[in-house]
């Protein structure tokens, strides 16, 4: 990565179940990100947000009957476009992007910029799969979505808009599972994703994990897309999330993981979603997220 790291905010909760997740990238900056990556002795551009009207004005049930059930996707489709052509003019630029959900959504952006002319690969930490489709999403909800749609699993194949073409299955490795439904568990088998539960973590180690996760993602040749739900962790340490699992990682073995991050170079860009600050703590769990973003790019202690 490089020394400059340009803040992409993208305030959305389209894809969310609960409201409040479209203040994340306020409640990171407002949580301290600008003083903790300076400390990290970055260079930090803040690019503002993307556009991304309130949900309340607009119209859930305009969808094409093609999209079927899957709530906003025709506003996903507006703010991932405008993300993915920032994600990649920051990259242009050689600046590392740095993106705030918002709801799990706005991956479908992040990663379709930093895959744009490269092969890259991916490390999704996260309590849930996000491999559903319209089809078997139980919810509707578009945040449980993102992967599938960026490797056109199911009724997402042939989808232009949500086809990642820099990014394989085999260069995908999933960190953190504790809540898998039933059809995304089957699509995660089908696939060549690499997925590691909670379990893979409590018999080898956070280390052991996430070295192979890594391994996995960086043999693509271009680089890493780091994706952190905050839900990943324990909800006792990150409280402000909407989709809370008990059972999560800790704050140590978290920032560990982060540091392996770092340490092998490979991170091209990272993205920080699912903070809910109405259902926060103090703010804590964005401030978290702030001391984690610093850890992954590149904070060193000694
Ligand atoms: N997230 N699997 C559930 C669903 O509605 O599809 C939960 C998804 C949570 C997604 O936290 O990013
Ligand atoms: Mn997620
Ligand atoms: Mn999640
Ligand atoms: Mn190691």
């Amino acid at each position: 990565m490089t020394d400059t790291v340009r803040i992409i905010g993208a305030p959305t909760d389209y894809g969310a179940n609960r409201r409040g997740v479209d203040m994340g990238p306020s409640a990171i900056r407002y949580g301290g990100l600008a003083d903790e990556l300076g400390g990290a002795g970055l260079t930090v551009v803040d690019d503002g947000d993307v556009t991304a009207p309130p949900a309340e004005a607009r119209d859930p049930e305009a969808e094409a009957p093609s999209e079927g059930n899957a709530k906003f996707l025709r506003e996903t489709r507006e703010v991932v476009t405008s993300l993915a052509d920032r994600v990649a003019a920051a990259l242009d630029e050689g600046e590392t992007p740095l993106v705030l959900g918002g709801d799990h959504s706005v991956a479908i952006g992040s990663v379709t910029g930093s895959a744009r002319d490269a092969e890259i690969g991916l490390v999704w930490f996260d309590a849930h799969g996000d491999f559903n489709t319209p089809g078997t999403s139980p919810s509707g909800n578009v945040h449980g979505m993102p992967l599938a749609a960026l490797l056109g699993i199911g009724d997402f194949a042939d989808t232009p808009w949500a086809n990642a073409a820099g990014l394989s299955e085999e260069h995908v490795a999933i960190v953190g599972l504790r809540s898998v439904d039933d059809a995304e568990r089957e699509a995660i088998h089908d696939s060549d994703v690499t997925a590691y539960t909670m379990s893979d973590i409590d018999e080898r180690g956070i280390d052991a994990v996430v070295d192979d996760a890594l391994d996995v993602a960086r043999a693509a040749p271009d680089g890493v897309h780091v994706s952190l739900d905050l839900d990943w962790l324990d909800p006792r340490e990150a409280p402000g999330v909407g989709t809370p699992v008990r059972g999560g990682v800790t704050y140590r073995e978290a920032h560990f993981a982060l540091e392996q991050v770092a340490e092998t170079d490979a991170l091209r860009s990272l993205e920080l979603v699912e903070v809910n600050p109405v259902l926060d703590e103090h703010n804590e769990t964005a401030a978290l997220a702030t001391e984690l973003a610093a850890s992954g790019l590149g904070k060193r202690i000694l």
